[in-house]
């Protein structure tokens, strides 16, 4: 206990410092002030004032929410990312492989900067490492309970300029719940924040002949269900990323071909319906063929680290222009 604490509302009593009641009373604790409420009683030291001040709040470093991404879009120009597909299909693994990547140095380019989820990704990666005690690297399931979430990663190019991404990942079961549920889709306010909606397709349910008919036609259906409902309204761009490339490529090539002219199909009808749609082939976590490695990441970080495209300011030539001036424009241009 600290000396100067006064423990008696006896004025005078300094049975803290000499542990004598000034009343007498013995023992000391049988005195009615000692250790009585003396708040009221004493000045607050300084060190109580502080004590008494608002908290302060400490950057936590687990994964955002929502309002924490708007914080953060406050301080720092994001580039927001949305992974989106049902349970079990590779999203988590994707981003924590993103993460890993850096982990071990510079890659695809760019060098890592920082985050703001660094325990987020951390909690993820742990599952991944041999000290996990775990035979086989895997990541937690998302809870359908669990809130979307944002794991933010900087990067650096080699000038100097960093790039800020931020991952929205949620469990896969809400996004099949949307699929079918559509008034759900006006919830789900990653699609209202991300320049780029990536949409993971199982490559290795599309290529196992019992399950491709159910999974390619809800597949199609989710996307479907989205873009009715205006959800891929602000995407820039619209990927689909075919997950478990080891699983997918030890069938048969009968199976793989379908894949591919699946993913045509797909990407052929949506760009029809006026979507910036695009497919590729990603591999995060070989885990039944270590020989086929990690696949697709490196251009998966280019295209969403990829520079803006400015905006054409070139001015419009004017057709049947009434100033002479442009009209020479207009022939020029
Ligand atoms: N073989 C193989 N397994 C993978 C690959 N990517 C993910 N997995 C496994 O697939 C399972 C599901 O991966 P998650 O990343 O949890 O999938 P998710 O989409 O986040 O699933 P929810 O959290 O349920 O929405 C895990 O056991 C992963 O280890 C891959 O490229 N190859
Ligand atoms: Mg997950």
């Amino acid at each position: 206990m600290n000396a100067g604490t006064v423990i008696c509302k006896e004025q005078g009593c300094i049975v803290q410092s000499d542990g004598k009641c000034l009343l007498n009373h013995d023992p000391v604790e049988s005195c009615p002030n000692y250790g009585a409420d003396v708040e009221d009683a004493v000045e607050p030291d300084t060190e109580d004032e502080q004590r008494s001040a608002p908290p302060v709040a400490i950057w936590s470093s687990d994964k955002l929410s929502t309002t924490g991404l708007s914080a953060l879009s406050r301080r720092r120009k994001l580039r927001v990312v949305a992974l989106v597909g049902e349970e079990k299909v590779g999203k988590t693994t994707l981003l924590t492989s993103i993460f890993e990547a850096y982990c071990k140095g510079p890659f695809a380019g760019l060098t890592f900067a920082g985050s703001e989820t660094l325990l987020a990704f951390a909690k993820l990666h742990s599952f991944a490492l041999l000290n996990s005690g775990r035979l086989s690297p895997t990541v937690p399931r998302t809870s359908r309970r669990d809130p979307l979430s944002f794991f933010h990663l900087a990067l650096a190019r080699s000038g100097g300029r960093t790039i800020d991404l931020a991952i929205a990942d949620r469990s896969g079961e809400t996004y099949a719940d949307a699929r079918t549920s559509t008034d759900l889709i006006g919830t789900l306010t990653e699609f209202d924040l991300a320049e780029r909606v990536c949409f993971l397709l199982d490559g290795a349910r599309l290529s196992s002949k019992d399950d491709r008919t159910a999974y390619s036609r809800n597949f199609r259906q989710m996307i479907n269900a989205l873009n009715d409902n205006g959800a891929l309204a602000h995407a820039k761009a619209i990927e689909i990323l075919s997950t478990k490339l080891d699983i997918s490529r030890a069938n048969e090539p009968a199976d793989a071909e379908f894949m591919m002219e699946y993913q045509e199909r797909v990407v052929t009808d949506f760009q029809a319906k006026g979507l910036k749609m695009s497919s590729h082939e990603v591999c995060a976590l070989p885990k039944a063929n270590r020989m086929i490695g990690i696949v697709g990441l490196e251009d998966l970080v280019t295209r969403w680290t990829m520079p803006a495209q400015l905006p054409d300011v070139a001015p419009r030539p004017i057709v049947d222009a009434p100033r002479q001036i442009d009209r020479i424009f207009s022939k020029t241009a």
